[in-house]
């Protein structure tokens, strides 16, 4: 049986699950950012992030590579299209889902649900309305009128729903005005079983996030969160939240240790 180390507000942890759903296959899941579970989550990822996976003897982290990795070993229903050119587009989509879209929406998520003593710095939300047009428009571009990002549903499209299910509640609305083939898809996306599945989980997660016992004060920060704020300009907020204590980081990054 495989295990799935996860957390029900992660998008990188729902990418995943959505993965494993749409193939079919079973396992156990583990909120792996509730503080009781954190030693579990670090043996199997010494970044202690969510997503990781354990098959067997074999783990494997890193929510991209799982996925890759459950494809190539679980080759039914495959996530990954067959034709090279749409597979390199579904893993660009991905990436951008995973590095550029998650950076902007979390930077900008922490007075939604963090124990803040503060607002949200002046500007930051501007910033994260203009590049997130930006992305809207360019999917725009590549989307057909009834289909998915790449034709047939793919990774590029689970990849991004968890993040853009999420943009009204952040105040970067999809203008379905001039993205109206965005908007279509998110809501083709949002009568599939996996996403309705995938919905409900976060629903019922945030309903109690506040009993949660997950770390609500110190912000973990990883390399592309930190990179959108910097490329905007906001350092000085960036210095002030490490002076005062407000932010843990990832652990060392090594290969998991295989069949321990
Ligand atoms: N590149 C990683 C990113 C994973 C990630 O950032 N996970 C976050 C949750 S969204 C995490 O586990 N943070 C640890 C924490 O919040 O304590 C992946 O694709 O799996």
């Amino acid at each position: 049986m495989m295990t799935l180390y996860d957390n029900a507000f992660s998008p990188f942890a729902r990418k995943v699950r959505m993965v494993l759903e749409q193939k079919g296959l079973k396992a156990d899941y583990v909120d792996g950012l509730r503080r009781e579970n954190h030693g579990l989550l670090q043996a199997a990822n010494g970044r202690v992030e969510v997503p990781a996976l354990t098959d067997g003897d074999v783990t494997v982290v890193n929510s991209s590579d799982i996925v890759a990795y459950l494809d190539h070993r679980y080759p039914d229903r495959p996530v990954l299209p067959a034709d090279p050119g749409a597979r390199a587009r579904a893993r660009a989509w991905e990436r951008t889902a995973d590095d550029t879209i998650d950076a902007i929406l979390v930077d900008i998520s922490y007075w939604l649900w963090a124990e803040r003593p503060d607002e949200m710095p002046d500007g930051m939300l501007a910033a994260a309305q203009n590049d997130m047009g930006e992305i809207y428009r360019a999917l725009e571009h590549d989307l057909g009128t009834d289909g998915f990002v790449c034709g047939k549903l793919s990774i590029a499209d689970i990849a991004l729903f968890p993040h853009l299910v999420s943009v009204k509640s952040l105040g970067v609305p999809i203008d379905s005005a001039a993205c109206p083939k965005v908007a279509a898809w998110l809501k083709r996306m949002m009568a599939l079983e996996i996403c309705l599945a995938d919905m409900a989980r976060t629903r019922d997660y945030i309903k109690t996030v506040e009993d949660q016992d997950i770390e609500r004060v110190k912000i973990f920060w990883r390399g592309d969160r930190i990179e959108w704020l910097l490329a905007h300009g906001f350092h000085d907020w960036f210095m002030t939240e490490i002076q005062e204590g407000r932010v843990t980081w990832p652990g060392l990054g090594l290969p998991p240790q295989q069949g321990s």
